[in-house]
């Protein structure tokens, strides 16, 4: 007999609710954290410029236009937050930002990828830099795959993935723009990802869908990254 048609026992109900309570706690935390002082500190056009590895760091990757800039601007709820990193230039740099203050964690708005312009160096630029960046970084804790849910996985998605698993570096797929598609073609393309992603050894098990635009899976991805960054 498995788990699943085991009924709940009393034990398990309270246990249960328990759990839910702390995950509303966990989720409260979070809001306020994110709702303190973000600050842009610095970018990082090579490995010699990044800032002392003194406080975690979790990172956001994914091919350029998934909505990254965006969607730190709504886990900090800060509209012209990460304009600093789609200013011309620094599209290809490492942008650090600190949360809180006294300061939690740092926020990473990696270079895109996969762009329809000079895709070859690019990909082939932001291995490299991103490549050196994990293997050298102790401090960096998880990196958030963004991929566009109407899009799915590509390539290039994929290519990451595969090299994060080579660098035993934890990442969790996180589906951007999920109010551009029906709720349907939503679960389906969380259900198709996250079969991927239990193929792949260093992937979070667990897919969000999030949407900067309603707000959806925004504040469950703030207690996913204050998580990690524990
Ligand atoms: N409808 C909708 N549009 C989004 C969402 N996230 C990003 N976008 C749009 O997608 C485009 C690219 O977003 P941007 O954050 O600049 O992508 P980046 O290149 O990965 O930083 C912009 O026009 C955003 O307004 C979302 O959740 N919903
Ligand atoms: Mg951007």
């Amino acid at each position: 007999m498995t788990d699943a048609v085991e009924p709940m026992t009393a034990e398990d109900a309270v246990h249960a609710a328990a759990e839910a309570k702390a995950y509303k706690y966990l989720l409260e935390d979070a809001r306020r954290l994110f709702a303190g002082p973000v600050n842009f500190l610095l970018s990082a056009p090579e490995l010699q410029f990044l800032p002392p590895p003194d406080v975690p760091e979790i990172a956001l990757a994914g091919r350029s236009n998934v909505g990254k800039s965006t969607l730190l601007n709504a886990l900090t709820g800060r509209h012209g937050l990460a304009r600093a990193s789609t200013t011309p230039g620094r599209t290809q740099e490492l942008n650090f930002f600190d949360v809180g203050e006294p300061r939690a964690f740092r926020l990473v708005d990696m270079p895109g990828y996969g762009y329809a312009e000079a895709p070859r160096d690019m990909v082939a630029r932001w291995k490299r830099l991103i490549y050196d960046y994990l293997r050298g970084r102790a401090v960096l804790k998880r990196v958030l795959v963004l991929i566009d849910a109407r899009h799915g996985l590509k390539t290039v998605d994929r290519e990451i993935m595969t090299m994060l698993d080579k660098a035993a570096m934890s990442y969790q797929i996180v589906l951007t723009k999920g109010d551009k598609i029906k709720p349907t073609a939503l679960a389906a393309t969380l259900a198709t990802v996250g079969e991927v992603a239990k193929t792949h050894v260093a992937a979070y098990p667990v897919v969000l869908a999030t949407s900067a635009e309603t707000g959806e899976g925004i504040a469950e991805l703030r207690a996913a990254v204050m998580g990690a960054a524990r």
